[in-house]
């Protein structure tokens, strides 16, 4: 039988953090044997937001190394860049005509974003989740991993593909969402009332994937807790339980036997067991970064091949949607 398909992306905004590695990247690679995997770095979804294009363009690369450094592994996964693959617009064109304005108005993301850059409130920014279901839509996708900030974004491409199968003649597979049961929204070390973010500004926010082991024990130092003591799951004491959770998924634990081990034990304590853990699950992708890196045009030679590899999938798609459509 032959394997679901999965795919995912993520945006070339800023380094990863450990809300989209948990979230998102770590699923990725723990489960790319069970799967036909297709990742994709979408710096067209980037440039919804104001970005330098020579930085864009760096951290393009920089963050597909960073996948790679993850354990994205190219025998089983195919990872490519979303601006080369004409596909994935030309499709958000005619699901831009297929999804209503009103159902678009709901997606929360957009609000929030619109906040974030009041200064850039653009149409793109709007249509970001219409070029995210093309991107899903375009690969026959069976699964979609993602964090719980996607789960409207996803509704949506179902949505979309659902009714345009209907009204039009099959055409999609409808996808499913993979939402991890732990680790799917980990919030701001500073705020935990906010997801963690690449582009949040604070510095003790978010804890990127290069920090170093330094900079990993100074922010979880400096993590926002409470003023009570006993280390308990208590979705109620939302900066513990952020620290907590992020400790239960790195040491497999369950949640009574970390309870169990910190019983009788302060804040201090805790934190410094969390970044020695996570210092050392960072430790060896810090590793690889850095040794990928060395290897010149290594990335660009994988993300060409992968984009070869699964263009014929997106043209296919796109050919039928465009003749079903009648755009011909
Ligand atoms: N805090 C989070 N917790 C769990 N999962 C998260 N993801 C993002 N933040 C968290 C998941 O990471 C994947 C890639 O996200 P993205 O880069 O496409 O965009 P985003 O969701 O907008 O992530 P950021 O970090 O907040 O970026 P900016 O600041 O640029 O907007 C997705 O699967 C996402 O669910």
């Amino acid at each position: 039988m032959s394997k679901k398909r999965v795919f995912s992306g993520i945006q070339p905004t800023g380094q990863i953090h450990l809300g989209n590695y948990l979230g998102a990247v770590k699923n990725w690679v723990d489960s790319q044997d069970d799967y036909e995997n297709i990742f994709c770095v979408v710096n067209s979804h980037a440039i919804t937001t104001t970005q330098n294009p020579q930085e864009l363009r760096e951290k393009t690369f920089e963050l597909a190394g960073m996948l790679l450094a993850c354990g994205i592994d190219v025998k089983k996964s195919n990872l490519f860049i979303q601006s080369e693959i004409d596909e994935h617009p030309a499709l958000s064109w005619i699901l831009d005509c297929n999804i209503s304005m009103g159902e678009m108005n709901r997606m929360t993301q957009f609000k929030d974003k619109s906040l974030k850059n009041s200064k850039n409130v653009n149409v793109g920014l709007f249509n970001y989740p219409a070029l995210m279901a093309a991107d899903i839509l375009l690969y026959q996708t069976d699964g979609v991993p993602v964090g719980e900030d996607q789960k409207q974004h996803l509704e949506l491409a179902r949505n979309v593909a659902i009714k345009f199968n209907r009204d039009f003649g099959e055409c999609f597979k409808i996808p499913e969402p993979m939402i991890p049961k732990v680790g799917a929204r980990v919030m701001g070390l500073d705020d935990p009332d906010t997801k963690m973010s690449k582009s949040a500004k604070g510095a003790n926010h978010a804890i990127f994937l290069l920090d170093t082991p330094e900079e990993i024990l100074r922010k979880i130092k400096k993590a926002a807790t409470d003023s009570q003591t006993a280390i308990v799951f208590d979705e109620n004491r939302a900066g513990l339980y952020n620290l907590l959770s992020i400790y239960q998924i790195f040491t497999h634990q369950s949640k009574d036997e970390i309870e169990k081990d910190f019983e009788g034990k302060g804040y201090g304590e805790f934190k410094i067991a969390l970044a020695d853990v996570v210092i050392e699950a960072l430790r060896p992708i810090r590793q690889e970064y850095v040794r990928l890196n060395a290897e010149k045009g290594y990335i660009a030679k994988i993300l060409a091949e992968g984009a070869d590899k699964v263009r014929p999938i997106a043209r296919e798609t796109y050919q039928k949607a465009k003749e079903l459509i009648g755009l011909i």
